[in-house]
């Protein structure tokens, strides 16, 4: 089973928890987008009935329009049934990294919204910390003096030998803009970071930043598709 395929189908498990009459966040990625598409095919076939889709990014919100699923957000529905969307690293206690593909703080506020939020991952994604896989830990921030916000992020997490890098598009080398006009700092680290709370309210504290990615005590419900099958667990 290639990692798309163990995608799809926890994608295909979490849709499977979504009733007609939802108010759903759909989550953004190519875990994720599975996910979308499903519940696209469901309203087509017609298992599904009153569905009303709150995108987490402008890219999702292109995917449910061609989908035809009926779209909203969160001024006309600020609490929702049920989110499900990806992530980057799941700990043991189902914190998270998200935002390796931009569209974190619109999917905090909207996954922040949900009753029940499941994210859907393949075994790749399990780390035994945050952090932990040595991938980028994203932090949304304003673009004016960026260098300055990136020096103080690095500056909070010195012991963990945290060095960040301004997410830039590929082909140009301009700086990445997220769907809010910002930009990402990515923060690497070397070790781990330790007190998730305690860092999430120092980033959060500096001026110029706007939110970060570690998902803590937000997830509800995660299911891992790996070789040997799909295994749930419920917070
Ligand atoms: O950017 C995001 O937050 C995505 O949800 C990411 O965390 C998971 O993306 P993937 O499903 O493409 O690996």
């Amino acid at each position: 089973l290639s990692q798309d395929e163990l995608k799809k189908i926890a994608a295909y498990k979490a849709v499977e928890f979504v009733q007609s009459g939802m108010v759903l966040g759909l989550g953004t990625g190519s875990t994720a987008k599975h996910a979308v598409d499903r519940i696209g095919e469901l309203l087509k076939q017609g298992k599904l009935k009153n569905i009303v889709g709150i995108p987490t990014s402008e890219i999702t919100r292109n995917q449910a329009e061609k989908l035809g699923i009926p779209l909203s957000d969160l001024d006309d529905h600020p609490i929702l049934d049920l989110a499900i969307d990806g992530a980057d690293e799941v700990d043991p206690d189902m914190n998270l990294v998200k935002g390796r593909g931009g569209s974190l703080l619109r999917e905090k506020m909207v996954e922040a919204a949900c009753k029940k939020f499941i994210v859907i991952v393949d075994e790749s994604k399990l780390v035994s910390h945050i952090g932990g896989s040595g991938l980028a830990m994203p932090v949304e921030i304003v673009p004016f003096c960026w260098k300055f916000t990136l020096k103080r992020l690095e500056m909070l997490f010195m012991e963990a030998g945290c060095v960040g890098k301004l997410r830039r598009f590929e082909g140009s080398g301009d700086p990445f803009v997220t769907d809010n006009k910002n930009y990402i700092i990515d923060l690497y680290f070397d070790k781990e970071i330790g007190d998730l709370k305690a860092a999430s309210d120092a980033i959060l504290r500096l001026a110029g930043v706007v939110e970060h990615g570690m998902f803590l005590d937000m997830a509800t419900t995660l299911i891992v598709a790996s070789k040997n099958g799909v295994s749930f667990t419920n917070k």
